[in-house]
């Protein structure tokens, strides 16, 4: 079923054995009920006949998202846009994409949060909660408190991201974390169905 809560796949093809696809397929199965696709080096043709395939998996199974691009959001119809805090303007992106798409945001702070709910955000990524390695530039991790401060103060739903495992999704969730991603965690595992399904079921 289709919901902003649960576990938030995210696909990065430097990492994963497997192509997008099946890879996607499986984090369904594992009870993903978000996928985003993050792709930042095939050409644009290549990642909209990625992006269109991975909407037609998602279908009503799980909402699908796209990182960044908001033409290949438009483009491939997808339910919606993440938005980094150098991407296209949140305003920009409702007007492109219309009321009924889902817009994400990736807030590091309250003021970055505040700004982004005034944009018309749907929901914030809380980034990043503890160290990873996946993102380079991805900034001090903020511990779990940005997910209380956030849910402290606005009543929107919040995605964790960053160095989330499963030793430390508990508290992430306990901190009021509606959704979270896990990318090394699940993209670089073997049994991606299995590796989702760790996280999926913390919301059972
Ligand atoms: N944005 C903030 S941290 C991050 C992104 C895309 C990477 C998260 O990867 P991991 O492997 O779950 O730490
Ligand atoms: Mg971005």
């Amino acid at each position: 079923m289709k919901a902003l809560r649960g576990f938030y796949y995210i696909t990065d093809s430097r990492i994963c054995s497997k192509d997008d696809l099946t890879a996607a397929k499986q984090a369904i199965c594992g009870g993903a009920n978000i996928i985003q696709y993050r792709e930042k080096n095939l050409p644009y043709a290549e990642r909209l006949k990625n992006a269109v395939q991975l909407g037609k998996i998602c279908a009503d199974r799980a909402y699908f998202i796209v990182n960044d691009d908001l033409r290949l959001a438009l483009e491939s119809r997808a339910d919606g846009v993440h938005l980094g805090q150098d991407d296209e303007n949140p305003k920009t992106a409702r007007k492109t994409l219309g009321q009924d798409k889902i817009i994400g945001v990736t807030v590091h702070n309250l003021k970055e949060a505040r700004k982004a709910l005034s944009d018309g955000a749907d929901y914030l990524g809380a980034s990043p909660i503890f160290e990873t390695s996946t993102k380079a530039d991805a900034g001090a991790p903020s511990g779990i408190k940005l997910i209380q401060d956030i849910k402290k103060h606005h009543q929107i739903p919040v995605c964790a991201i960053g160095g989330i495992k499963t030793e430390n999704i508990r508290d992430v969730i306990d901190a009021g974390a509606d959704m979270a991603c896990a990318i090394s965690a699940t993209v670089a595992e073997e049994d991606i169905k299995k590796a989702v399904q760790s996280f999926s079921r913390m919301w059972d």
